[in-house]
């Protein structure tokens, strides 16, 4: 059996963290967690790009933009979307969910969903370095695995025992 080589080491990676300022409060915290967790794993703070958009729609946007320059290993998208009265929520939900698997699709650039989709404020908060961890976090551990992932994938792996 033959396993290819998996790593969550950040050193010398650059990456672009798309965030939206919708329910702010909740996105700065997952930023933080995001930031927080590249840098403990090896990343330089000065490769960690951050765009801010108005909401989790526009996140997709941002995201090809910056896949397309070829300068990020992966990148990363935060913000929160919280189900209100009407159909809004399952449309942005939608739209942002397909959006960033297209930009993968169209770049081949690992970009990690760390979009909270909840009921109400109780559950954003609460992954968003509450009681139920720091979503952001796990989405910059997802964007670190698969930037060391896809470039391995393109060699052939080394025989195992
Ligand atoms: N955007 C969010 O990021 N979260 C939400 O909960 C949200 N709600 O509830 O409406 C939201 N709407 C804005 C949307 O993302 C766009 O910014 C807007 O439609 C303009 O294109």
């Amino acid at each position: 059996m033959n396993v290819y080589p998996s790593s969550l080491d950040a050193t010398g990676l650059r990456f672009a963290v798309v965030v939206s300022r919708f329910n702010h409060l909740i996105s700065a915290a997952l930023l933080e967690g995001c930031h927080e967790t590249l840098l403990e794993r090896g990343a330089d703070s000065d490769d960690v790009d951050v765009a801010w958009v108005p909401g989790a729609f526009e996140i997709p946007q941002a995201a090809r933009t910056l896949a397309k320059t070829g300068r990020y290993a992966a990148l990363v998208t935060l913000g929160s979307v919280i189900r209100g009265g009407t159909p809004h929520f399952d449309y942005v939900c939608l739209g942002v969910t397909h959006g960033v698997r297209d930009v993968m699709r169209e770049t081949d650039v690992p970009v990690a969903l760390g979009v909270l989709t909840t009921d109400d404020v109780g559950q954003a908060l609460a992954r968003a370095g509450g009681a139920e961890g720091n979503k952001g976090s796990e989405a910059a551990l997802a964007a670190i695995e698969m930037a060391r992932l896809c470039p391995a994938l393109l060699q052939r792996p080394r025989g195992g025992a």
